[in-house]
């Protein structure tokens, strides 16, 4: 997937952010919700764990930096590769994928599959070595080191001190010294030499190709094999391009590194973003039979090596994949930004960096109390510690003998395509508030001096500390969930999007999602849904007749909602039907907060004469007023008495009213038109698609109900109500539902028949059981503080960011959405040249973000006249998709908007070229007026 961000990403000193923005290469497709650890449980599990934080378990842990293997986020290709397991025992189709991939990828013909990167180590030296044999490395002794002692092989580690001397300017510390590699060759009994394509202690910085091609010569003269340990090639290459060849590709690079090798191995879990699984490739028939012979005895059958099919068709993916230059680049660019910030707050990583991580150098670490005699060698484990206490960040600690070279590191790996901008701000952060403490009694080794990382024990000879601060606030909160599964995007070329939106007679509705990088359409139906959502969804017996999935949604509705009945529908319009049919007798009144397009049309298709008596401040994009989606109380009264409570089918109150910009309603105004309508016996029904939306706004706007949480919010504003309709593809977080729910039975009985006649069963309202079990688990997120709080957020933060820059936004910033106002963005173009539709086109054209217009042609034209309908507001909407963008894409969309507002008298009006009867929006074309 060749997609180089804009401008380039390219390694940079400088602290301070570019001009613009770079977001991620992928948007989220599938978050696990994620909760802080707090302070009193981490102080039990560090005791509990020996003050070792390596033996903390992952549910201690709020953010985990110990490693970036094999927890990566996966890709969405990978978890549908996942579901093609061809489980086999022999000849498995996914054997072959692998194959195909490792031939495309390192040029590689014979393929042997093995449970994981140790595996293929194993069989390499197992089946080339003999006891007494050395070998030289310049890789992680880790595993190399405890399985040459099993074999009572010699391993030399090289290079150590080259990678980790701070000072040095060496571009790739992962390079092997020629001069003391043909030395030691001379002296003999070197019988294989393994080359790792980054240096795994000093954070994955780079082999140079121009080194292994050294080495291959080397090794080819004194006859002995190479091995290449490609787990995180593709990072070397990317690397190496950056420095030594701006030209090629990463994929060829990588297919160049291979072939210099006599056999290439990798684990799946580093750069292939497996979670397990590894594999060795070879030319050489020899070798493969070799391996053959020793693969079964130790690993599985030859074609799937101890691995599941499922497994080897996710690590072909991650193959095939893991050349992805604009993941690469988004990756570095993310640990700069990290290493810059860590240094600002005197933590110095060594350097250059490597895409693995950040490595700090913990032997002359000063402050906090440390640099006493007692915590000698064993300073980065105290810092682990204090670091954990602090913050529920985990780190690696990295101490004892490398080769023939005393360590003393802190890891921080940052685990690929799982955290985001706000969660790495957080570590940042963390190591921010270590200054406000110090370590009373240092940690120091306990028991077995050369105990694994992951066993090793701690001691101290008094309190570790004394100050104890318990949580801090983060200043920038982080999202409540972590990546699960990504959708790769791109940003196509400005030439490409040029051409993309002139195709689409600059109508945003026309381009094509391929070539949209951040899309701000609409909210509908495009959140990622959570892990919990998706294992509920497996669960269920598909049923249309009651399913147990039903029973889930009905309880989960009327606990939420408050309403004694509950039927699905396939989505919001489809409950709008129903419930218009069912209350509405052609000629009654319905009130409402403004509309929205089809609310309004099934009211005026059950006959009823659609009314507006929303406040005026609705109308005016400038003014602050926090509820601008109540309805006026004046003038309802007013309504009914000169129209008549009768001649009133119900009034609708729209949560976070979409047409206005995402304007909440307030619970003091609902309260109040809820009274003025039940004295007259008029029902109340409401329009509760973004109802958590407003209910974050009621908690944070309307003083009375700061202390109430979410659901009770939620069960205060629709208690007011008869009933209300959901469109679930929003704020319930699902991509396909809808919800009617009632209380009075005779109601209900009407609407469960319609249902019947145009849905599906009143048990399942034409969705999939599936769907049913989704909406029951997002009707309990959306009401979960962190999470809405979170979302809302992340919209006010772009409004604000806009807003700071002097662009023209519909104030106050709103639940879902950011209206920008194009009539006052762009004054010199007249209403009758579609100043929302031209700066809608404009925005993608410079951005890839896509918006939608609302104002003229969204209005359409009025049909006895033929002319315009005219519009009173002439926006832009940016709506926020949930969970699947983060801040750093926020930065992308505000940085286009200001460049297209500072360029904004450059552009001209459009023209109409075509124009079809009926909701014009969807299809019209234009054309640039020159
Ligand atoms: C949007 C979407 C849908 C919606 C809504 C409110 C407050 C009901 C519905 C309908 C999709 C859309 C629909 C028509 C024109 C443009 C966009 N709003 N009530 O993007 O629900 O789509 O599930 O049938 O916002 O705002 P459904």
């Amino acid at each position: 997937m060749p997609n180089q961000p804009e401008p380039s990403t390219r390694q940079e000193s400088g602290a301070s952010k570019p001009r613009f923005a770079v977001g991620e290469s992928f948007r989220i497709k599938m978050v696990q919700p994620l909760a802080r650890v707090p302070y009193d449980i981490r102080v039990t599990a560090l005791a509990e764990a020996h003050s070792n934080v390596l033996r903390l378990p992952r549910e201690r842990v709020y953010l985990d930096f110990a490693t970036a293997r094999g927890n990566a986020g996966l890709t969405d290709r990978q978890l549908s590769a996942l579901m093609i397991g061809d489980e086999a025992y022999a000849g498995s189709a996914n054997f072959y994928a692998l194959e195909r991939a490792v031939r495309d990828t390192f040029g590689k013909r014979f393929t042997v599959p093995t449970h994981q990167g140790r595996g293929a180590e194993h069989l390499i030296v197992r089946g080339l070595l003999q006891p007494g044999d050395r070998i030289l490395t310049n890789g992680s002794p880790a595993t190399l080191g405890p399985l040459a002692k099993a074999l009572a092989l010699r391993l030399d580690v090289l290079g150590v001190a080259e990678a980790l001397d701070p000072r040095s300017a060496e571009p790739f510390k992962a390079d092997l010294p020629l001069g003391r590699l043909e030395e030691m060759f001379k002296d003999g009994g070197v019988r294989l030499l393994v080359v790792s394509a980054v240096s795994p202690l000093s954070g994955g910085q780079a082999l140079s190709l121009d080194n292994l091609r050294a080495c291959a010569d080397v090794a080819r003269r004194c006859s002995v094999p190479l091995a290449l340990d490609a787990s995180m090639l593709a990072s070397a290459a990317y690397l190496y391009k950056g420095l030594r060849s701006p030209t090629a590709s990463v994929r060829s690079l990588v297919r160049q590194y291979a072939e210099l090798a006599d056999i290439v191995y990798l684990s799946g879990r580093e750069d292939a973003g497996c979670h397990t699984g590894g594999l060795l490739a070879t030319d050489d028939e020899r070798c493969y039979e070799t391996f053959r012979s020793l693969v079964v005895v130790y690993e599985g059958l030859h074609t799937y090596g101890g691995q599941a099919g499922r497994d080897m068709q996710v690590l072909a993916q991650g193959i095939e994949d893991m050349a992805d230059e604009s993941y690469l680049a988004f990756r570095e660019r993310k640990l700069h930004y990290l290493a810059c910030h860590l240094a600002e707050a005197g933590f110095e990583p060594i350097r250059p960096l490597g895409l693995a991580g950040l490595t700090l150098d913990c032997r002359r670490l000063q402050g906090f109390g440390l640099g006493q005699p007692r915590d000698e060698g064993a300073r980065a484990a105290n810092l682990a510690a204090l670091l954990y206490l602090v913050s529920g960040v985990r780190a690696r600690p990295m101490d004892g003998m490398v080769g023939d070279q005393a360590v003393d590191l802190l890891g921080l790996f940052v685990p690929r395509r799982t955290y985001t901008e706000r969660q790495i701000d957080y570590l940042i952060d963390s190591f921010a508030q270590l200054a406000r403490y110090r370590i009373a009694s240092p940690l120091f080794r306990f028991g077995a001096e050369d105990a694994a990382p992951e066993l090793a024990a701690y001691a101290t000879d008094g309190p570790f500390i004394t100050d104890h601060h318990g949580d801090f606030a983060p200043t920038r909160k982080p999202e409540p969930y972590v990546m699960k599964v990504v959708e790769p995007v791109r940003l196509a070329s400005a030439q490409e999007r040029a051409t993309a939106i002139a195709e689409a007679g600059y109508n945003t509705f026309l381009l094509r999602s391929r070539d949209i990088y951040i899309d701000l359409l609409t909210d509908s139906g495009t959140a990622a849904m959570s892990t919990r959502q998706w294992a509920a969804m497996l669960d269920v017996h598909e049923s249309e007749l009651g399913s147990d999935a039903f029973r889930s949604f009905e309880r989960q509705g009327r606990a939420i909602l408050g309403y004694r009945h509950i039927l699905p529908t396939h989505q919001g319009r489809a409950a709008e039907h129903i419930l218009s049919q069912a209350m509405i007798r052609p000629g009654q009144y319905v009130i409402n907060n403004m509309y929205f397009t089809t609310t309004r049309e099934h009211q005026e298709r059950a006959g009823g004469v659609f009314v507006d008596l929303i406040v005026d401040e609705a109308y005016d994009p400038r003014s602050p007023h926090p509820f601008k989606g109540d309805i006026d109380p004046a003038k309802l009264a007013d309504f009914i008495a000169r129209h008549g409570a009768e001649s009133v089918a119900y009034v609708c109150l729209e949560t976070n009213v979409n047409m206005a910009g995402g304007q909440p309603v307030s619970l003091a105004g609902s309260k109040e038109i809820a009274a003025i309508a039940k004295y007259h016996g008029i029902p109340v029904v409401f329009d509760a698609t973004r109802v958590a939306e407003n209910a974050y706004l009621i908690k944070t706007r309307e003083p009375a109900y700061a202390d109430w949480t979410i659901k009770d919010i939620v069960r205060e504003l629709l208690g007011l109500g008869d009933g209300c309709t959901i469109s679930a593809k929003k704020d319930v977080l699902v991509n396909i539902g809808g919800i009617l729910a009632v209380n009075e039975p005779a109601l209900y009985d009407r609407c469960a028949a319609l249902c019947t006649t145009f849905e599906g069963t009143p048990w399942s309202g034409g969705l999939a059981a599936r769907d049913l079990a989704a909406m029951a688990v997002g009707l309990e997120e959306m009401t979960d503080y962190d999470y809405i709080a979170s979302r809302v957020e992340e919209v006010h933060y772009l409004w604000q960011r806009l807003h700071d820059a002097g662009v023209p936004v519909v104030a106050p910033p709103g639940g879902h959405a950011v209206f920008l106002d194009a009539a006052a963005f762009l004054p010199h173009i007249p209403q009758e040249q579609f100043p929302a539709q031209r700066l809608a086109a404009a925005l993608y054209e410079v951005s890839g973000v896509r918006g939608m217009e609302r104002g003229l042609v969204s209005a359409g034209r009025n049909p006895a006249t033929g002319q315009h309908r005219g519009s009173k507001l002439e926006l832009v909407r940016l709506t926020i998709p949930r969970r699947v963008y983060t801040y750093s894409h926020m930065d992308v969309v505000a940085d286009g908007v200001i460049e297209v507002f500072r360029a904004r008298q450059k552009l001209a009006g459009l023209k109409l070229v075509y124009e079809p009867p009926t909701l014009r929006f969807f299809t019209a074309r234009f054309d640039l007026i020159s």
